[in-house]
């Protein structure tokens, strides 16, 4: 066998550059086929897999740094940014200069990037888009169980499940190949149940569906409890065995009776009784959540009241049942693990904790107290950029915030009061477009690494094409930035080096790599962590992590009484409207990626509003009108869409283009500092000229 054929981090069999389900696909010249050996899409993809091949050879690709516009040479491009930086820092000190990750970053970029602001720049001022994304349910989950793995079971498991709950999750949009779980579920007798304020393609496959006013999650999910104790559903052995605090829990819920949560939620009571009955009668039975529902000011506590329920009902951590949070983005696993958090070390360390800093010090060969500590979250970074307090200069690897960010509009002029905005990208993002220095970056099929799907699996990306000229590996460009800086020896480039040094990074922490290699992710199509190195027998991976117990210090799980409170900013007169947002199938996240690829620009060519017939007669809007959404922040116009599926207080706009988030409120939660992307109050009206224009 030649090198080439044995090396496992090259050819054909790769994964999807876009979400957490992480499709396994061959890439082979330019054409793409879905892969049947990855259990998370046996031989499916949505249409943003199979036509994810356009962006590698797209006119629009980035080839050549630009320095404020401008072509120019790499070492031109690194020596400006590396003086800029020790400019910054010299006038600032360390924490002026700021980093922002992505959870589409492999985990060798996400655990490099979280090392070169702590080592490299020495800043605290690391955060990353995966605030955004999933960090309410982590914070919950970490509460609760004392890990955060987004599913703690494979994702097969949920074929065999008798009664699904789901909340906030729109699957058959934003994961199309996990509507086959969900299918076989229900062809097996098992039931769906989808609590979304719109009837979306996921909720129309429901067994029931619970219409859910925008920011009432919480509310629901505690009346949910309160009637699942009393019908008698509640598992006492269970919660005897393998849970604390059940009693607190009880005396919390005791005053959302049925009929009140039905007048601040909008769901029939008799509807939450079917739900309850659905999951109590259940054998296996599962409650999962997506950003609907966590995408919050109270997302960390609407989870754990779910958490709360799937307790209770004595589900988690028994084969075939349990809570669950369907993780996003490519990597929003394994980018939560390895360091570009804010108050995170590598293997899910605690950055405040004395022996993860002592450990992760002696991997990265530094003093532990020249480790910094904890910097801003995501939306508190972005806020204090270029600000006397804030950092000057921000480095910036796989997000596009001046689209996604919440209050984007401020979060704009945030970013253009820096003095250094440094982006890698493979395209001219609309962030990337306002950078003073652009770095074009290799894309997923032109480089390998390791990515951790929503079920914890640990799955290669191999480099199946070869890069365009002139692009480089975020690796290489942060390697070049560190032998300028002076510590280019600590940076490897390759790949495979880094993820060495990550599985000792984590050894002995709540996200134990150490265990796992390129080889047996290759032989094993993924590992699931933990999977800790062993002197005999290779660890086998833990596809349940909580079967015998929870990894809390005594093992049970900790339930947590939690109460309601309103959005952070209700419906009044001036702002009737409750606005909330999301995805379309066509379009990913920003639309970085998929605005650039024509298949899907047809399919969805652009934003729209969403709402009811009612609303649009009441406000004389028809179809395909323009019309213009304001919030306290600012205005946005699309086109409208009327239907009939979408609750009559509420609007819905994608984020995919510029527009929602210059409503979207910034509110953030305590705990996770998730800001309330998922409702903020607005009002909508016909655009003056009144010009259709679909
Ligand atoms: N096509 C596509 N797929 C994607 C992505 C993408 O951008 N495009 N992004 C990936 C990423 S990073 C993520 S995080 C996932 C997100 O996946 P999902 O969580 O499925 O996606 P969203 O559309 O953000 O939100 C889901 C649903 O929440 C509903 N919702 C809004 N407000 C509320 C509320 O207050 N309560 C409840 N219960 N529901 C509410 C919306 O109507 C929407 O249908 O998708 C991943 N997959
Ligand atoms: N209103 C509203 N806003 C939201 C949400 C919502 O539901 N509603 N959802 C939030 C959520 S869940 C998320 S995850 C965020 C996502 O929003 P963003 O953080 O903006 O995510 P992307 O659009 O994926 O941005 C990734 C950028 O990095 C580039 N990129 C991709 N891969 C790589 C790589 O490997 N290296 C480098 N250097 N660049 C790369 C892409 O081209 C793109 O420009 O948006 C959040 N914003
Ligand atoms: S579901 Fe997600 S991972 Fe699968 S093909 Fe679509 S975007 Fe890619
Ligand atoms: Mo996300």
């Amino acid at each position: 066998m030649s090198q080439a054929a044995a090396d496992p981090t090259v050819g054909s069999a790769t994964h999807c550059p876009y979400c957490a389900l992480q499709c396994g696909m061959y890439v082979r010249e330019g054409e793409i086929t879905p892969r049947e050996d990855i259990p998370a899409n046996a031989g499916g993809l949505c249409q943003k897999g199979w036509t994810a091949a356009e962006l590698l050879t797209s006119p629009e690709r980035l080839t050549t740094p630009l320095l404020h516009g401008s072509p120019v040479s790499w070492d031109e491009a690194l020596d400006y940014v590396a003086a800029r930086i020790e400019a910054v820092r010299a006038g600032h000190g360390p924490d002026a200069v700021a980093v922002f990750g992505g959870g589409g970053l492999t985990n060798e970029k996400a655990y490099q990037l979280g090392k070169f602001a702590r080592v490299a720049l020495r800043t605290s001022q690391i955060d990353y888009n995966g605030r955004f994304c999933m960090s309410s349910a982590a914070a919950a989950v970490n509460r609760a169980f004392g890990m955060d793995r987004g599913l703690p079971f494979p994702i097969t498991d949920v074929a065999r499940a008798d009664a699904v709950l789901f909340a906030g999750g729109n699957v058959a949009e934003t994961m199309p190949p996990f509507v086959r779980h969900l299918t076989a579920m229900r062809s097996g007798g098992g039931r769906l149940v989808v609590v979304d304020p719109r009837l979306t393609p996921t909720a129309k496959m429901a067994d029931l569906h619970l219409q859910v006013t925008p920011g009432t999650d919480l509310a629901l999910a505690l009346g949910l409890l309160h009637i699942a104790i009393a019908d008698g559903y509640a598992d006492l052995d269970y919660l005897a065995a393998r849970t604390t605090g059940f009693e607190a829990v009880r005396t919390s819920v005791s005053a959302w009776w049925p009929e009140r949560v039905e007048r601040v939620t909008g769901v029939p009571v008799a509807r939450m009784r079917e739900a309850v009955r659905i999951l109590g009668e259940a054998e296996r039975a599962m409650v999962l959540t997506g950003r609907g529902a966590e995408q919050h000011a109270k997302g960390t506590d609407t989870v754990t009241a779910f958490v709360n329920l799937a307790l209770t009902l004595g589900l988690p951590g028994r084969a075939g049942s349990g809570y669950g949070c369907v993780t996003g983005q490519g990597n929003g696993q394994g980018g939560r693990e390895h360091g570009q958090k804010a108050d995170q070390l590598p293997g899910y360390r605690k950055i405040d904790d004395p022996a993860a800093r002592a450990h992760v010090a002696a991997v990265w060969g530094i003093d532990p107290a020249d480790l910094p500590g904890p910097g801003r979250s995501a939306y508190e970074l972005l806020d204090a950029l270029g600000t006397p307090e804030g950092p000057k200069a921000l480095l910036l690897f796989g997000s596009n915030p001046v689209v996604s960010a919440p209050r984007a509009g401020h979060v704009t002029r945030r970013l253009e009061a820096l003095d250094l905005l440094v982006v890698s990208d493979f395209v001219l993002s609309e962030t990337a477009a306002m950078a003073d220095v652009v770095l074009p970056t290799t894309q997923w099929a032109e480089e390998s690494g390791t990515m951790t799907n929503l079920e914890g699996r640990v799955l290669l990306r191999r480099q199946a094409a070869a890069p365009p000229p002139g692009a480089r590996t975020d690796l290489e460009i942060l390697r070049g930035l560190a032998e300028r800086l002076g510590c280019g020896e600590k940076f490897p480039a390759d790949p495979r080096t880094v993820f060495d040094e990550l599985r000792r990074a984590s050894a002995g922490g709540v996200a134990d790599y150490s265990g796992i290699t390129y080889e047996r992710i290759a032989a094993e199509t993924g590992v699931f962590w933990p999977c800790p190195e062993t002197r005999g027998e290779p660890h086998p991976g833990t596809p349940r992590p909580f079967l015998d117990r929870f990894a809390t210090p005594d093992g049970r799980a900790r339930m947590v009484p939690v109460d309601h409170r309103p959005p952070a900013e209700d419906v009044d007169e001036e702002f009737p409207l409750y606005l909330t947002s999301g995805r379309v199938l066509a379009h990913y996240q920003s639309g970085a990626q998929t605005r650039r690829i024509r298949p899907l620009t047809q399919a969805s060519p652009e934003v729209f509003v969403e709402l009811h017939p009612d609303l649009a007669e009441r406000l004389g809007v028809a179809p395909g009108d323009r019309v213009r959404v304001r919030s306290r922040r600012g205005a946005a116009e699309g086109v409208a869409r009327v239907n009939a599926s979408i609750r009559p207080d509420t609007l819905f706009m994608p984020f995919h283009w510029e527009g929602v988030n210059l409503l979207t409120n910034p509110a953030l939660d305590p705990t996770s500092r998730m800001p309330e992307f998922k409702v903020c109050a607005a009002a909508l009206e016909r655009c003056e000229d009144g010009e259709r224009v679909a």
